[in-house]
């Protein structure tokens, strides 16, 4: 199945790239055409050696590295999705995984093979940006299936620039797939950054993003030092990967770079293999944080009657410039309710809060007719109530995280459905790093030690904008941790 590109617009207007190294570098729609077409061309030429080293298994990469590989990758899957895929269930269900620049389907064997031990069926989608690949792909892909007898797996083969994939298939993958892997393709993209962000969107929650190298890293940075208009990129030391992932909704959880192996004579070999692997989790940080302060209006009385879900809102009036450039969504952080009398219980402390900043459109009709902030304070079983409703009182909330863009459900069944995960999600985020760290950032700690007749802290005006009755300030998230470690 091939399917043609796009045409991407040769309009060249100019784009801010940061490098691994952290460089900024202006890149050009027309830099990034030719990259493209230079890397069609590059491997197009490659691709009748490819083929031919695979069908002969005279590939340079030995077949036990793809082997281990394809297993280790089989069993992360897994292990973070549960054998509910598996064979052994009435209505199998496939675990799809994305090959991106599959070249000529070299992973195709040794990724059936281990499905096949593990006892679970696969989808492959294999992406490449050279036509010729994708030939060569397709008939390996049958090759693949005619070494096997019970064959429930299936391959698909797609000619695409792989950054464009999704938006070429009008969205159908987002969220799809069990796990991407970049099997020896990273060091392909001019900006990874980029390509972990494309992947991010097709990966399904729980799901794996997996790079690997079968010679490692060092060979990864020579290629890029000798040919770097084909391989600008390269594998990331794990403080680069944390780096780049800093901002992505990825969290490492598997990273080798050298492997001991069993070879045929049952000798022990060194190989120098390069394997990362992240599960995509349903939080992202935001690259700045917001701060808000302001009292609690009431709102359209739908959140705690209609869906159970009582909800504490800011209003646009107050905050439509704080709140501007947020898309509308699912965000989540930490809040107090102030209470300068320190006689109310569940003020003065921390919530955990998950917050919807938007116009609530499954109410088609009564819609907010602005932008609000609805936070909903998440009240565990060892956490204290908050006695009493508390309209008027000043409310302390900082956004941290996203969790997903503010969609129109087909009915409340739904959205409530949604809302329950996205309090799941909040509440497991709060408790880690980074998130876990914004407890004690001073705007909250401060009103959390508010005491009777020294309220001089709702004094609090934010950098940004308003005043001591509402107001706000956004922070860089990363000086904001920065001064929270060192405990400014
Ligand atoms: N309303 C929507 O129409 N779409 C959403 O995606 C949506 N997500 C929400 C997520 C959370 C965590 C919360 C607290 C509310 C969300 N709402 C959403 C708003 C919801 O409709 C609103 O809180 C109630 O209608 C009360 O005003
Ligand atoms: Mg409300």
């Amino acid at each position: 199945m091939f399917s043609s590109f796009k045409n991407v617009s040769s309009q060249s207007s100019q784009h801010e790239t940061t490098t691994n190294e952290g460089d900024v570098v202006t890149l050009t729609e027309k830099d990034k055409l030719n990259h493209f077409q230079h890397q069609r061309e590059y491997f197009d030429a490659l691709a009748d050696i490819a083929f031919e080293e695979s069908i002969t298994g005279s590939d340079k990469r030995n077949p036990l590295i793809l082997a281990h590989v394809s297993r280790r990758l089989m069993s992360d899957l897994v292990q973070s999705k549960g054998t509910g895929n598996g064979a052994g269930d009435e209505d199998p269900k496939p675990f799809q995984i994305l090959d991106v620049g599959s070249g000529a389907g070299v992973l195709f064997p040794p990724l059936l093979s281990a499905a096949d031990t593990m006892g679970v069926n696969l989808n492959i989608t294999a992406v490449d940006i050279s036509l010729n690949m994708c030939r060569k792909a397709e008939i390996y892909a049958k090759v693949a299936f005619d070494k096997k007898s019970n064959n429930q797996h299936q391959i698909q083969v797609i000619n695409q620039n792989f950054l464009h994939l999704d938006e070429n298939y009008d969205g159908a993958f987002r969220e799809y797939f069990d796990c991407v892997i970049f099997n020896e393709s990273i060091e392909n993209f001019l900006n990874v950054h980029e390509a972990l962000e494309a992947a991010v969107t097709m990966i399904n929650h729980g799901g794996s993003l997996i790079i690997t190298h079968s010679e490692g890293m060092e060979s990864s940075t020579s290629k890029r030092e000798t040919d770097p208009k084909t391989f600008p990129g390269q594998v990331l030391s794990v403080s680069q990967l944390r780096d780049v992932m800093q901002f992505l909704p990825l969290q490492i959880t598997d990273f080798i770079e050298n492997f001991e192996l069993l070879d045929e004579s049952d000798k022990l070999q060194a190989y120098k293999f390069y394997y990362a692997s992240a599960r995509r989790v349903p939080r992202r940080a935001l690259r700045r944080i917001l701060r808000l302060r302001g009292p609690v209006a009431p709102g359209y009385g739908r959140g705690g009657k209609q869906l159970g879900i009582p909800t504490a809102n800011l209003p646009e009036s107050l905050f439509a410039d704080a709140l501007a450039d947020i898309q509308p969504g699912v965000y989540f952080g930490w809040a107090v309710i102030e209470d300068p009398t320190d006689e109310k219980q569940g003020r003065n402390v921390h919530h955990k809060a998950v917050v919807n900043v938007g116009y609530s459109p499954t109410f088609e009709g009564t819609e907010n007719k602005e932008k609000i902030v609805e936070a909903h304070l998440i009240i565990g079983e060892n956490d204290v109530e908050i006695k009493g409703d508390f309209y008027n009182e000043t409310m302390r909330l900082s956004l941290i995280g996203s969790l997903r863009p503010e969609k129109k459900f087909a009915s409340f069944p739904e959205l409530l459905a949604a809302i329950r995960y996205d309090i799941q999600c909040a509440r497991d985020a709060l408790l880690v790093a980074p998130f876990s760290h914004f407890r004690t950032d001073s705007f909250l700690v401060e009103a959390s030690k508010m005491l009777n007749g020294t309220d001089v802290m709702s004094e609090w005006v934010g950098a940004d904008g308003g005043d001591t009755s509402a107001s706000w300030e956004f922070e860089d998230t990363v000086q904001a941790l920065e001064k929270m470690i060192q405990g400014k």
